[in-house]
């Protein structure tokens, strides 16, 4: 759990300078210029520094990589409408967030040292019991009962000691306060999807169950992945450790969600048998989304029978 207790501490980005073009005059959108951003994050890192635990607390290094985005991304003629997309960015993993937006090069036809907005916003609702912006929650999906939510994710790794790696993220997760791994798929080697030629993975498959939101769950997973020394160059190409939240919730009651940080179900799950077969051996048969409509995992896994895939121990 990151963001609900309220507490002293905070997580404070200061001074990530981002090219964008943002302003009202045209020279602004076209030649675009440096916006300054200050981010800080109300949320408590008491448990983060006991368990000296990434998983525990929010990645200022994602957090960097998402302002950014936000700022290179967009274009909009205020710099308070920036400051206010940061803001609800930043009340996915927090509830309490305060956004400073410097436009240093600002046409102004004087001497100035800068000019800056800043807001500050808070969640309506806390961080872990809905999806903010993200999603789409369904009735079953996303809630923080008792019982928590049922999600599938799928781990993969083709570099180092590989089969190492991925019985350590499945500890790492079981071991966060808010997740159980409920079952666990055999180990899988397939052969690489997404035509960059290199190494076979291993692939695996979780059941866990949480009373995190989805988005906090992909947070969780990332900072494993991190975690684990994650490097990556390039767009499915190898990887240290890669773990994809493929469903969250179940067949009858899933989340929706369409951004690019999230997006749910997971779009390309209907076209790899690394996902669908370690899913298969979990529920059995699901009916899941493919541009067909919904359909039998059974039947979908079928028709990917030409993707060398071999089951190599059993879970
Ligand atoms: N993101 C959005 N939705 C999701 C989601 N449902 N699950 C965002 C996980 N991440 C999601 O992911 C890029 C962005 O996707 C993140 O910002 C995240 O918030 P990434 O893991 O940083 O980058 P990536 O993994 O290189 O890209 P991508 O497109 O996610 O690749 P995939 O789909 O993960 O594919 N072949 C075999 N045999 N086995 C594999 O495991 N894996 C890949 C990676 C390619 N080929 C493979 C395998
Ligand atoms: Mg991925």
């Amino acid at each position: 759990m990151t963001g609900t207790e309220s507490a002293p501490d905070r997580i404070e980005l200061r001074g990530l300078t981002v090219r964008g073009n943002h302003g009202v005059f045209d020279f602004e959108k076209r030649e675009g210029q440096d916006f300054v951003i200050d981010v800080t994050l109300h949320t408590s890192v008491a448990r983060a520094a006991a368990t000296d635990d990434l998983t525990e607390t929010i990645h200022y290094g994602d957090l960097a990589e998402d302002v950014a985005g936000i700022v290179e991304n967009n274009t909009f003629d205020l710099i308070e409408t920036l400051a206010e997309h940061i803001a609800d960015h930043c009340l996915s993993l927090c509830d309490n967030v305060e956004v400073v937006v410097h436009k240093p090069s600002a046409p102004i036809q004087r001497t100035f040292d800068d000019v800056r907005i800043r807001v500050e916003r808070f969640r309506t609702t806390p961080v872990a019991a809905s999806e903010g912006e993200t999603g789409t929650a369904v009735p079953g999906a996303g809630g923080t009962d008792d019982s928590g939510t049922e999600a599938y994710l799928n781990l993969g790794a083709n570099l180092g000691d590989a089969a190492d790696t991925l019985d350590q993220a499945v500890a790492a997760l079981d071991r966060h306060p808010d997740i159980t791994v409920t079952r666990r798929s055999s180990l899988f080697r397939t052969a690489p999807w997404g035509g960059v030629e290199q190494n076979d993975f291993l692939n695996l498959g979780v059941l866990v169950s949480t009373t995190l939101s989805a988005l906090e769950l992909l947070s969780v997973a990332q900072g494993i992945e991190v975690a684990c020394g994650r490097t990556r160059q390039l767009r499915w190409g190898p990887r240290t450790l890669d773990i994809d939240l493929i469903r969250f919730g179940t067949e009858d009651a899933e989340l929706g969600s369409r951004t690019p940080r999230l997006t749910l179900p997971h779009p390309h799950a209907h076209e790899r048998a690394f996902v669908l077969a370690p899913w298969a051996e979990l529920v059995g048969d699901t009916r899941i989304d493919t541009p067909q409509g919904r359909r039998p995992l059974s039947a979908v896994l079928a028709e990917l029978d030409d993707q060398d895939i071999s089951r190599i121990t059993s879970g």
